[in-house]
C-alpha cells in the first residue's frame, strides 16, 4: 500500500473518526488522498482553505423514509438517500442505486468517486449519489412502480436540472427512471427533461445512453492495450456481472474482436468457450429478468459454477462490471497466474486495494473505475445537453462523441501519471486529474 503523505494522515485520520464503521466510504477516501501526495508537494496551494477536508464531506446528505403497499397489500419500509457531494463543477450528478445492501457508506463512496470520474469527463457535472436498501428481485412492476413514486415523492423537492440530476445505477434501468420521471413531472407539473438521465427515447432519452458505461470502459481498455501496441483481437475476456455495464461490455468486445467467455450474476458464473451468445444474456436478462444459470440450460456446451469465483477462468482481459470489492487480492493472484494482461474497471471500486497493488506490481495495465466507466455519466450528460436544446442526436453520433471523450480520458490520465512520475499508473492519473479539476473550481468559489 503506498504510504499516505505526512500533510494528508490527519485529514485520513479525521475523515476515519468522523465516519467509523462506513468501510466503503473511507476506502474510496484513502485510495484518493494517497494519490494526493505527489500534488500536494507540487501544489501546497490545492490544500489551502482546507480544500482537501471540504472535498471529503458532502455539502448535504438526505435520508429519508420511502412507505409503499405491496402487491399483498402490506405496507412496507425502505430507506432513501441521496448525498449531494459536491458542485464545483456543475449540478450534483451521480446514478441512483436499488440494492438491500444499500447503506449510508456506500451511497458515500459512490457520490464521493463520482466527483472526481465526473470531472475527468471534462463537463460540467459535480458528484452525486442515492439509492434505498429496497431490493427490486421478484418484485411486480406494479410493486416496482408504487415504490418509485413513493422515493420520488421525497426526493423531487431536492431535484432539478440545475440542481441535482440522477440516473441509473445497481438495480435502476429504465423501467424504474420512466416511474421516477414520470412521479417528478406530475408533482412539478413541469415537463423537465434534464432532471434524470437514462430515460427512455420517446420522452427525451439519449440514443446509446443504455450501452455508454460498457461500450466506453471498452473504447478505455482498447486504448490502453494499444500503449504496448496490443488490441482484444484474438484475446479471451472475462466480464463479471450480467446487467447494464456487463452486457455491453461484452458486446463492445466481440465487435473488437475480442472473444468473451465467462459472465456471472451474484449467484454463479457460466463459461461458454464458444463465446457467450449475448442475444441469450439479453434475452434472460434484461427480457425475463431470469438468473444467468438459466443460460446452460439453453446453451450446449456452456457450464454453470454456483459460488465459487469467476476470477478462476483463465483470460487476457478481466473485465469486473458488477459491484465493489468483488475481486480480491486472492483473484488478483489467480488472474495473473494464469497471465491476464489487462484489468478495466467497469463497476465502482470493484477490486480491494490488494488486488490493484497486486495487478500493478505485476505490471498488468490497470484502469480504475472512475476513469474506465466514465461514458456512462459522459453520455448521461450529452442527454443533458440533448434536453437543453431540445434536440436528439443519431446514435453514431452519441457513440462518437463517446469514444472522444473516453480516448480523452485515457490520456489525460495516462499524461498526469506521467508528469507525477509514475508512467502507467491510470489510479494516480485518475485520482489527479480529477481532482486538480475540482481543486480549481473550488479554490475560484473561496470557501462554500
Ligand atoms: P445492474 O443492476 O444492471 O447489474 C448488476 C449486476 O451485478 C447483476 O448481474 C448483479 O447480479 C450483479 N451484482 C450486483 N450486486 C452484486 C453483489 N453484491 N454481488 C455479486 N453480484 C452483484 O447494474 P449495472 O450494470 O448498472 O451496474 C454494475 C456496476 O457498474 C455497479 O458497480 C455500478 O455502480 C457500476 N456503474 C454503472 C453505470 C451505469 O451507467 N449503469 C455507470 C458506471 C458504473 P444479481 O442480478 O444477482 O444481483
Ligand atoms: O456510477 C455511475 O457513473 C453511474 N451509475 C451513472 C451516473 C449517471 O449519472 O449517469
Amino acid at each position: 500500500m503506498t504510504k499516505i503523505d505526512e500533510k494528508l494522515q490527519p485529514i485520513l485520520d479525521d475523515v476515519l473518526r468522523r465516519n467509523a464503521g462506513e468501510t466503503e466510504f473511507l476506502q474510496a477516501v484513502q485510495e484518493v488522498l494517497e494519490s494526493l501526495g505527489r500534488v500536494i508537494a507540487k501544489h501546497p496551494e490545492y490544500a489551502d482553505h482546507a480544500l482537501i477536508e471540504r472535498i471529503c464531506e458532502p455539502e448535504r446528505q438526505i435520508i429519508f423514509r420511502v412507505p409503499w403497499v405491496d402487491d399483498a397489500g402490506q405496507v412496507q419500509i425502505n430507506r432513501g438517500f441521496r448525498v449531494q457531494f459536491n458542485s464545483a463543477l456543475g449540478p450534483y450528478k451521480g446514478g441512483l442505486r436499488f440494492h438491500p445492501s444499500v447503506n449510508v457508506g456506500i451511497i458515500k463512496f459512490l457520490g464521493f468517486e463520482q466527483i472526481f470520474k465526473n470531472a475527468l469527463t471534462g463537463l460540467p457535472i459535480g458528484g452525486g449519489k442515492g439509492g434505498s436498501d429496497f431490493n427490486p428481485r421478484g418484485r411486480s412492476d406494479g410493486e416496482i412502480m408504487r415504490f418509485c413514486q413513493s422515493f420520488m415523492t421525497e426526493l423531487y423537492r431536492h431535484l432539478g436540472e440545475y440542481t441535482d440530476v440522477p440516473a441509473g445505477d445497481i438495480g435502476v434501468g429504465a423501467r424504474e427512471i420512466g416511474f421516477l420521471f414520470g412521479q417528478y413531472k406530475r408533482l412539478t407539473n413541469r415537463y423537465e427533461a434534464g432532471v434524470l438521465t437514462g430515460k427512455g427515447l420517446v420522452y427525451g432519452g439519449s440514443r446509446a445512453r443504455r450501452e455508454a458505461t460498457g461500450y466506453g470502459a471498452v473504447y478505455f481498455v482498447n486504448r490502453m492495450l494499444a500503449t504496448r501496441g496490443e488490441g482484444f483481437d484474438g484475446k479471451r475476456a472475462v466480464v463479471s456481472g450480467s446487467g447494464n455495464v456487463a452486457i455491453y461490455t461484452i458486446e463492445k468486445i466481440r465487435e473488437f474482436g475480442g472473444k468473451v467467455i465467462a459472465c456471472s450474476d451474484s449467484n454463479g458464473y457460466i463459461v461458454d468457450e464458444a463465446g457467450i451468445d449475448l442475444e441469450l444474456v439479453k434475452e434472460i436478462k434484461e427480457i425475463r429478468r431470469g438468473r444467468i444459470s438459466e443460460y446452460v440450460d439453453l446453451k450446449s456446451g456452456s457450464h454453470y459454477v454456483e459460488k465459487g469465483s469467476i476470477w478462476d477462468v483463465p483470460c487476457d482481459v478481466a473485465m469486473p462490471s458488477a459491484t465493489q470489492n468483488e475481486l480480491t487480492g486472492k483473484d488478483a493472484g489467480t488472474l495473473i497466474r494464469n497471465g491476464v494482461t489487462a484489468v478495466g474497471e467497469g463497476a465502482n471500486m470493484p477490486s480491494t486495494p490488494e488486488a490493484v497493488r497486486l495487478f500493478q506490481e505485476a505490471g498488468v495495465m490497470f484502469a480504475p473505475g472512475k476513469a474506465a466507466n466514465a461514458g456512462g455519466v459522459a453520455t448521461s450528460a450529452l442527454e443533458m445537453q440533448q434536453n437543453a436544446s431540445r434536440d436528439s442526436w443519431t446514435f453514431e453520433q452519441t457513440e462518437e462523441r463517446l469514444a472522444a471523450i473516453m480516448h480523452d480520458i485515457h490520456d489525460r490520465c495516462a499524461a498526469t501519471a506521467e508528469e507525477y512520475g509514475v508512467p502507467g499508473d491510470y489510479v494516480l492519473g485518475a485520482n489527479v486529474a480529477g481532482f486538480v479539476r475540482v481543486a480549481e473550481a473550488m479554490q475560484a468559489m473561496g470557501v462554500i
